[in-house]
């Protein structure tokens, strides 16, 4: 047996799945997770003492790579000054004003412990805000586990949400709407069935979490107008593109003000964390400012913020962004040559650093196609992929994320390994 099985086996003792968090325990992959040692740069060791090319990044937080000097000097500085203090620290307000500074939408900002955290207060604010109960989500979408979140479209006309996990209410389900992502016509039909009942249509800008989905033209401008209208509030999930997409993420790319914006992972630089933020007359209604009751004990963690800071000061001074782009065109454009070579069924969706490979050939530009992907194939791809020394997400429904870390020969190394891979997921 593998160490890594080893591991596994020991875990699966202690923990639920073997793991404290689901993804991680490669379900529908039919192998054991890869269980890493350490890892520097793009690059990651696990327990057997493989190397891998690393796209999982974990999911979104390390754009710099692993274990980037600047970040490590940062996060070591901090900790020898202490853990974390129950008082305020002036880094707090440096990440605060980095954070208004650089989000187009965002006057003030709170931060919090996790993207769930995020959501959920971004919710709570809203429906404090606009003294009403309703959400709207869109199917695919993933905004942490938040129970208003964790709902599936209900059948019928009203699309009522219906609880997605046990545990969950279903008289809370209900106040959570189901939509479909690029479709207006199934937002507009729920502003028209409950006028002035939804206080908040919360949406991943671009999609990350049934895989990459890009916003159709239009569609996040058309949600701005029918969120004004209605007088409810936008609020864009930007866990995993702010700071990732662009200094602005998805709303400075898309050109599109929320009034509130979620964030998570790069400010964190892979400590944890998540903040939300917005328009100063909705953040002023957050304790002890106002009413609306949130809080946290390790929320604005030093060790989190120096990290966090020391991730986007790296990307402002070194032209981070684009060069990002450039990395994850290549990949793409290398891509796009394999699939032109070939008859498997496939489909690339990329939006700045963020990429996902549909075993569809069909375009995926919602939940339903990107449903209709091969997963059984994937998961073959998968396999093959960590055989070639390749370690993507695995899930057909991930992103795979290109950092700063990622060079070329990495990329031309990675293409190379999809090349024979391609080949062993067409066997069945
Ligand atoms: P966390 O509570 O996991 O920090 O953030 C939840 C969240 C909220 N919003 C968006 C857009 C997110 O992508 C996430 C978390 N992303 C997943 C990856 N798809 C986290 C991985 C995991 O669950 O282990």
């Amino acid at each position: 047996m593998s160490r890594n099985d080893e591991l596994f086996e020991s875990a699966k003792a202690y923990m639920p799945g073997g793991v404290n968090s689901p993804v991680r325990a490669f379900r529908g992959i039919d192998m054991s997770p890869r269980f890493a040692v350490e890892a520097r740069g793009c690059r990651i060791t696990d327990a057997d003492g493989q190397d891998y090319i690393d796209y999982i990044g974990a999911y979104g937080p390390l754009i710099l790579g692993h274990a980037h000097p600047s970040v490590v000097d940062a996060v070591r500085a901090a900790a020898s000054r202490g853990l974390a203090f129950g008082v305020p620290t002036a880094v707090e307000i440096e990440m605060a004003k980095k954070v208004v500074a650089l989000v187009p939408s965002v006057e003030k900002v709170r931060m919090v412990n996790s993207g769930t955290e995020a959501t959920m207060s971004a919710v709570r604010l809203a429906r404090a805000a606009t003294g009403r109960d309703q959400i709207v989500k869109f199917e695919g979408c993933y905004h942490g586990h938040g129970d208003s979140f964790l709902i599936k479209a209900g059948s019928g006309a009203l699309t009522l949400g219906i609880p997605d996990s046990p545990g969950v209410p279903a008289s809370l389900a209900s106040l959570t709407r189901v939509a479909r992502f690029n479709d207006l016509d199934s937002v507009r039909t729920l502003f028209d069935q409950e006028p002035e009942q939804i206080a908040a249509i919360i949406i991943e800008p671009v999609a990350g979490n049934m895989g990459v989905v890009a916003p159709a033209p239009g569609f996040l401008r058309g949600l701005r107008e029918l969120t004004s209208q209605h007088g409810s509030v936008l609020i864009f999930d930007e866990v995993m593109t702010g700071f990732r997409l662009g200094p602005g993420g998805a709303q400075e790319l898309y050109g599109i003000q929320p009034d509130l914006t979620t964030l998570g992972k790069v400010i964190g630089g892979g400590l944890p964390v998540g903040a939300y933020g917005g328009k100063a007359s909705l953040m002023e209604q957050v304790a002890p400012a106002g009413p609306v009751y949130q809080a946290g004990t390790l929320s604005g963690n030093p060790l989190a913020m120096a990290a966090g800071l020391a991730q986007i000061e790296v990307l402002e001074e070194t032209n981070g962004w684009e060069r990002l782009e450039e990395r994850a065109a290549r990949l793409e454009d290398g891509l796009a040559e394999i699939l032109s070579e070939t008859d498997a069924p496939l489909t690339i969706n990329r939006v700045g650093s963020m990429l996902t490979l549909f075993f569809t050939e069909r375009p995926v530009t919602d939940f339903d196609s990107a449903t209709a992907s091969d997963r059984k194939r994937h998961a073959r791809f998968f396999r093959a992929m960590l055989h070639n020394g390749i370690h993507l997400p695995p899930s057909q429904f991930e992103a795979l994320f290109v950092s700063l870390a990622h060079d070329n020969h990495d990329i031309d190394r990675t293409l190379e390994a999809v090349r024979k891979s391609l080949a062993a997921a067409s066997e069945g």
